[in-house]
């Protein structure tokens, strides 16, 4: 594979700063190393910038402009970077992925194939501007894509991504209006108790086979707080009962196995807060799962 890495130092969807040290922490813990060790050719792109923007006061809704102008940029990194390989953004806050998954959706619909998201998050981020209670734009990627209302000075989001293409795994912090307008779509909800009844193999499957059977490209969005705290201490939203290393590591083997991954999120890790690195590693070691690495080689696939 031709892995493109674009790091994306972006603070601006949250108030507690410090995701804006995440690129740099990703390449110290050898992240590009890591993948051209499995046999990918790997580019680091460097980081991205924010189109020029004037902030004003918007009230609760915090740095809405610098949003607003990384999303403009981050969605033409991604439309670009889709075109020559598969994009390895390395954040920077949730909020980048207003923009990675826009352009996401653009080169897709340029080809004419269906796009998938799998969101692996304890927080399903499917906010709007009206309905957040922190003010934390990384809280509403979800609602921006899918063509919520409220957006207002954010590119236009001409074709939603549809609600059957998205799974959310595990979940465990859903805040009420979030639940409400959650309850009536069609989003695939995969909580951390239905992970504990079934394992996270059974319901990531379902989702893979309908990737695989619409020939879906798939862009995966990974946040650090999917993982339990315990393992991966440096984000700023921990929420105890997380995913375990293995769990993690099995979702990322399935995907490598799957053959449908087309772009990675790695997000929300905040070097500021982690111990020697062992969060940032923790992720590379996931990227590199999912990439291919692996204990044995498996005469069938596993997913
Ligand atoms: C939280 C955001 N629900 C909010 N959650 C996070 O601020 O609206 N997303 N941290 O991953
Ligand atoms: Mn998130
Ligand atoms: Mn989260
Ligand atoms: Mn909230």
């Amino acid at each position: 594979q031709n892995c493109i890495l674009v790091g994306a130092p972006m603070d601006s969807g949250k108030r507690r700063t410090g995701c804006l040290m995440g690129p740099d922490a990703f390449r110290t813990a050898g992240l590009a190393a890591a993948l051209e060790n499995l046999g990918h050719r790997v580019s680091d792109r460097g980081n991205v910038a924010p189109a020029p923007f004037t902030p004003k006061d918007n009230g609760k809704i915090h740095a809405l402009e610098e949003t607003i102008a990384w999303t403009e940029a981050l969605a033409d990194a991604a439309e670009d970077t889709l075109k020559d390989g598969l994009p390895i953004f390395m954040g920077g806050d949730h909020a980048l992925s207003l923009g990675t998954v826009l352009g996401a959706m653009r080169h897709a619909d340029r080809l004419n194939r269906p796009l998938f998201v799998l969101w692996l998050d304890a927080h399903t981020d499917f906010h709007t501007p009206h309905t957040t209670d922190s003010g934390n734009l990384h809280g509403t990627p979800l609602g921006y894509v899918t063509g919520r209302e409220g957006f207002d000075g954010f590119p236009k989001v001409d074709n939603p991504l549809p609600q059957e293409n998205i799974a959310m795994i595990g979940l465990r912090s859903v805040d009420a209006p979030e639940r409400a307008a959650l309850q009536e779509t069609a989003i695939q909800r995969v909580d951390m108790r239905e992970i504990d009844e079934t394992g996270i193999a059974r319901p990531l499957t379902r989702f893979l086979d309908g990737v695989e059977a619409a020939n879906g490209m798939l862009h995966v969005s990974l946040d650090v707080d999917f993982l339990d705290p315990s393992v991966a201490p440096a984000v700023g939203t921990t929420v105890p009962g997380g995913a375990t290393v293995r769990e993690g590591h099995l979702v990322m083997e399935m995907l490598h196995d799957s053959g449908l991954m087309t772009s990675l999120d790695l997000v929300e890790l905040n070097p500021f807060l982690d111990e020697r690195g062992r969060t940032a590693q923790l992720m590379v070691d996931l990227a590199a799962s999912a990439l291919g690495r692996r204990v044995f080689d498996r005469p069938t696939r596993a997913y």
